[in-house]
């Protein structure tokens, strides 16, 4: 993965930075300490994102885009800071090819409908992995329905790798796109992106990059990695639901038509016709996200201060020993590679128990985990497992929480098992 240079090394202080969550302090009704695993789905906002909203709303809020009164200014000016402070993040060129979606899901759709209509044709090709999320998968099943395009699949090893063999077997002329995720929201893998973005371009291809489990936790460089679109979610990373980020490539942002027509998006209107405004206006139709933005700017600006880097090193430290405890528990199978080929996610099943009494028993511990599919459904199909019940990590997670998991399940296997 590309690393930026910004990154501090010095090891991260975990309960120096739990202190600025005030969620994880909670103590849950049976009177057990909470213990946050569901990082994955989305994670927890630290006071000085609530405050940006807070304060957002109590002191300069109006529209975007629209006003010449100082209220007005003030919020556009919040709003343009906000796309400079994501285009930092990202090294993307500019700031106009950083667009404001609703989330990874619209980023991805967005790409879908615009480019993917405009540019495939029956017999296409798009290359997805199996890991995909649903997110990075349904869209281009739509697509596909729509312009005749046909959907091929990267198998994964059992290991939970992508097979890299198969991605040479499987580029073509006729292969337009490839959809990958960075980091599996399941297995963990962290995928080689350089190598399938080398080799794609060398077919010919364009690269979306599913970034939605990747930028949250480590440095991830646009220009470095090359590839042509990146999506991610501002909830997964500290930062408010009802945001996300699309980031393109300039001469491909600017060959697509929009996708949402609407106030804020247009140049100029007629009775019979319209012409778009330019990056990054001509995709973010109505009013934008404004607060959203805003308060996903003071989630970047908190994780500069923790450090991309030494999240993923913390991280890693972690998955490590969450292996290492669950090693010892029966019948368990972790899915996915090693720890130093994946983020903080550990998914797991243990013999004819289900997911989600397991989960269900972890929440009695104050446990919070995720059971199910996880919007893998096909991964799922290839592990052999209708659900997984997975953990997922943050910076501010600790070595003393992630020790309690282990003997936690041990104690629901029991209770379950007596039933
Ligand atoms: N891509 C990946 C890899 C994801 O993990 C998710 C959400 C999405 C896309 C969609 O993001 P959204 O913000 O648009 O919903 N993943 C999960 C999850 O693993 N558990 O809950 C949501």
């Amino acid at each position: 993965m590309a690393v930026t240079a910004r990154e501090s090394s010095s090891p991260l202080d975990a309960q120096q930075w739990r202190e600025d969550f005030p969620i994880l302090a909670r103590v849950l009704p049976n009177g057990a300490k909470l213990i946050y695993f569901d990082n994955a789905a989305t994670t927890q906002r630290p006071r000085q994102v609530i405050e940006a909203i807070v304060d957002t709303y109590q002191r300069h809020y109006a529209n975007v885009l629209r006003g010449v009164h100082t209220l007005a200014e003030e919020t556009d000016e919040l709003y343009a800071s906000a796309r400079e402070k994501v285009r930092t993040l990202i090294n993307a060129p500019s700031a106009e090819q950083v667009i404001f979606t609703y989330g990874a899901t619209s980023a991805i759709n967005l790409v879908a409908r615009s480019w993917g209509e405009s540019m495939l044709r029956r017999g296409d090709e798009i290359l997805l992995t199996e890991m995909e999320h649903h997110s990075n998968l349904v869209p281009w099943q739509q697509l596909a329905a729509r312009c005749g395009a046909v959907i091929r699949w990267i198998p994964i090893t059992d290991d939970g790798l992508l097979e890299l063999d198969a991605l040479e077997r499987l580029l073509s002329q006729r292969t337009k796109l490839v959809a990958v995720t960075a980091v599996s929201n399941v297995l963990g893998t962290i995928n080689p992106l350089e190598h399938i973005i080398r080799r794609a371009h060398a077919a010919g291809a364009v690269v979306l990059v599913d970034g939605a489990q990747a930028v949250p936790h480590m440095p991830i460089d646009v220009q470095a990695l090359d590839c042509d679109f990146l999506a991610f979610s501002g909830h997964k990373m500290l930062g408010p639901t009802g945001i996300g980020v699309l980031y393109g490539k300039r001469e491909l942002l600017e060959s697509m038509p929009p996708f949402l027509g609407g106030g804020g998006m247009i140049r100029l209107v007629e009775m019979d016709r319209f012409t778009a405004a330019d990056l990054p206006h001509r995709f973010e139709a109505g009013t934008p996200p404004i607060v959203e933005a805003i308060a996903l700017a003071a989630a970047v600006d908190y994780l500069n201060q923790v450090g991309l880097a030494a999240i993923h090193a913390y991280e890693l430290m972690l998955t490590r020993q969450a292996h290492q405890c669950l090693q010892s528990v029966p019948t368990l199978r972790i899915f996915g590679p090693k720890p130093e080929q994946k983020g903080g996610i550990v998914s797991f099943a243990l013999a004819n128990l289900h997911a989600h009494d397991v989960a269900q028993l972890l929440d009695r511990a104050g446990i919070a985990v995720r059971a199910g599919h996880h919007c893998t459904m096909p991964l799922h199909k290839r592990l052999g497992v209708p659900a997984t019940t997975r953990a997922s990590f943050y910076f501010y997670n600790t070595p003393e929480e992630v020790e309690q998991l282990a003997p936690a399940l041990e104690r629901a296997m029991h209770t379950l098992r007596r039933k």
